[in-house]
């Protein structure tokens, strides 16, 4: 009940559908049955999941989903698993839900990421074609991630690549049956909240940014394949050190008293105005961690355009320098509220703006700007 909760109110659910959910992931011949596939990758997101104990693993591949098939977890190895791949396949064609992790090679290459002696990318197919759902899982089954950096050896790519241009899906295909969960590593609980949702009403849940531009994204675009509830909005939005950035308090140099204090790490680099994503809210390792958190700067894991392609250093552009209006909505409009309220208020928004003036005259118009 706990895990099913918590996984309601991070796919934004009301709490009343978390009876539902509950039942439906209950139901013994209602668990989804998984493939997952590894492919080139540290195996990172499968270790994130495992460092999850609300629900812990054991949990998840027992009571939630009918896990048949995964290489760091199962215990067989050799022809025994390959038979159990072949099987689960034949099982449950059509119905699985197929999670790849890693990315997939593409060079003329007779050497990398060979498994029971066929390529990554055969596997991949043979897999997806009879696939209710595709799932890629991580950065690197994403969008190529740390494997794709150039000079890319095995020319390597994402799952969207290779289901556009080599399988040929069409977008209605993609839409309806295609979604990514970007992260290096990915947040478990994203990854459980839509095996969840899958488990419940039998389809993906909403895909795409909550703000622009989500309405000019082509079916290339990776940012509108990504769950909602998950990826919706940006990792600036909802930081912790956002106050910091408003008021144009920032870290400068690693270990300066800034960064003792928790300042916004905006010029170390911090690229989480141009990410998307929820670890800022739900974090890692049960709430324990989060990379800003730690005083880190994000390094967009999840953005294919800007992990390992921009530099760590470089300056995030920041769509909305300006902090939004802080009027509470609640304020000023009751009949209890006083002139001196209202001054209260008004002083504030007034000083907010101001800051946020002050702060924008600080920023650099573009990035390069701040090298000059
Ligand atoms: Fe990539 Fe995942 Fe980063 Fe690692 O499986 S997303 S390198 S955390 O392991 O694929
Ligand atoms: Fe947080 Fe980074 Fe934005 Fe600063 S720049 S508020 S650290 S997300
Ligand atoms: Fe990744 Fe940035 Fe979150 S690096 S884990 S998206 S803070």
């Amino acid at each position: 009940m706990k895990t099913v909760s918590t996984a309601t109110a991070i796919m934004g659910l009301p709490v009343a559908m978390a009876e539902e959910v509950v039942a439906q992931a209950g139901k013994e011949d209602n668990r989804p049955p998984v493939i997952w596939l590894h492919f080139q990758e540290c195996t990172g997101c499968s270790e994130a999941l495992l460092r999850a104990n609300h629900p812990s693993i054991a949990e998840v591949v027992l009571d939630i989903i009918n896990l048949e098939y995964q290489e760091t977890l199962m215990a067989g190895a050799g022809d025994q698993a390959e038979e159990a791949l072949h099987n689960a396949i034949k099982k449950h064609a059509g119905n699985y839900i197929l999670v790849v992790e890693g990315s997939i090679p593409t060079a003329d290459m007779d050497v990398c990421c060979k498994i029971a002696n066929k390529t990554a990318l055969q596997s991949f197919k043979e897999a997806a074609e009879k696939a209710a759902v595709v799932v890629s899982l991580g950065a690197c089954a994403t969008s190529g991630g740390i494997v794709a950096i150039e000079p890319n050896p095995t020319k390597a790519k994402g799952v969207l690549e290779i289901l556009l241009d080599d399988m040929k899906w069409s977008e209605a295909d993609i839409s309806a049956k295609y979604l990514s969960i970007p992260g290096c590593p990915p947040n478990p609980y994203n990854v459980l909240s839509v095996i969840l949702y899958f488990a419940t009403f039998g389809k993906l849940p909403e895909k795409g940014p909550k703000i622009p531009p989500k309405n000019n994204l082509s079916v290339r675009d990776e940012l509108a394949h990504r769950p909602t509830f998950a990826y919706g909005r940006l990792i600036h939005e909802h930081c912790e050190r956002r106050p910091h950035f408003d008021a144009g308090r920032f870290v400068r140099e690693f270990g300066d008293d800034g960064h003792k204090n928790g300042y916004c790490l905006y010029h170390m680099g911090c690229k989480g105005p141009e990410t998307y994503a929820n670890c800022s809210i739900i974090h890692f390792n049960d709430g324990a961690a989060w990379p800003i958190g730690n005083g880190s700067p994000c390094i967009g894991c999840t953005e294919g355009s800007v992990l390992f392609k921009d530099s760590i250093f470089s300056l995030a552009k920041v769509a909305q320098p300006k902090p939004a209006s802080p009027i509470n909505e609640t304020q000023g409009r009751g009949k209890e509220s006083s002139v001196a309220q209202a001054a209260v208020v008004g002083g504030l928004v007034g000083a907010a703006i101001g800051a946020g003036a002050v702060f924008a005259t600080k920023l650099p118009k573009e990035p390069e700007d701040e090298n000059k």
